[in-house]
C-alpha cells in the first residue's frame, strides 16, 4: 500500500515545487494588499515582519515618487534571514541581513512591481524564497 502512496506524493510535491518556480508571488496572490501609511512629513512608512519562512505583509502597495521607509523586524530564530528587494528593472534595491536589531530600507520608488525575497538557504535545501519567504511591493504612479 505504502509503495502505491509515496511516489504519488513524490509527483505531488514536485508540481507544486515547479509551479512554485514558475511564479514566485502566486503563493501570495489571494493576500489583500497592505498600503503603505503616509506620514504628514510625506514619507510613507510600512513595517514587514520577518520569519521562517514568509514575510509579513506579503503585498505591499506604495506611490511612485514619494520617499519610502520599510522597517524590517525579524522573529526570533536561529536561521539567518536576509531581506533582497529588487526593482521592475530586477536590479538590487537593497540587500540587508535581518538580525537582532530593527533595519530601515529607504527608497524612493518608481512605478512597478518590486519583488522582495530571502535569498539564503541551507547547503542543497530549498532557498528561503522558494519556501514562501517572498512577497511583492506595488508602486502606483
Ligand atoms: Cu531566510
Amino acid at each position: 500500500m505504502y509503495n502505491i502512496a509515496t511516489p504519488f506524493l513524490g509527483m505531488v510535491c514536485r508540481v507544486l515545487a515547479v509551479a512554485a518556480l514558475l511564479s514566485p508571488g502566486m503563493a501570495h496572490a489571494q493576500e489583500m494588499p497592505t498600503a503603505a501609511t503616509p506620514g504628514a512629513d510625506g514619507v510613507q512608512r510600512i513595517t514587514i515582519v520577518g520569519g521562517s519562512y514568509f514575510f509579513h505583509p506579503a503585498r505591499i502597495m506604495a506611490r511612485a515618487n514619494q520617499p519610502l521607509e520599510i522597517t524590517l523586524s525579524i522573529e526570533s530564530g536561529v536561521i539567518p534571514h536576509r531581506f533582497v528587494l529588487d526593482g521592475p528593472d530586477g536590479k538590487h534595491v537593497a540587500d540587508v541581513p535581518l538580525g537582532t536589531h530593527t533595519q530601515v530600507v529607504r527608497l524612493v520608488p518608481k512605478a512597478g512591481d518590486y519583488v522582495f525575497y530571502c535569498p539564503n538557504r541551507l547547503l542543497w535545501f530549498k532557498s528561503h524564497r522558494e519556501r514562501g519567504m517572498a512577497g511583492v511591493l506595488h508602486v502606483q504612479g
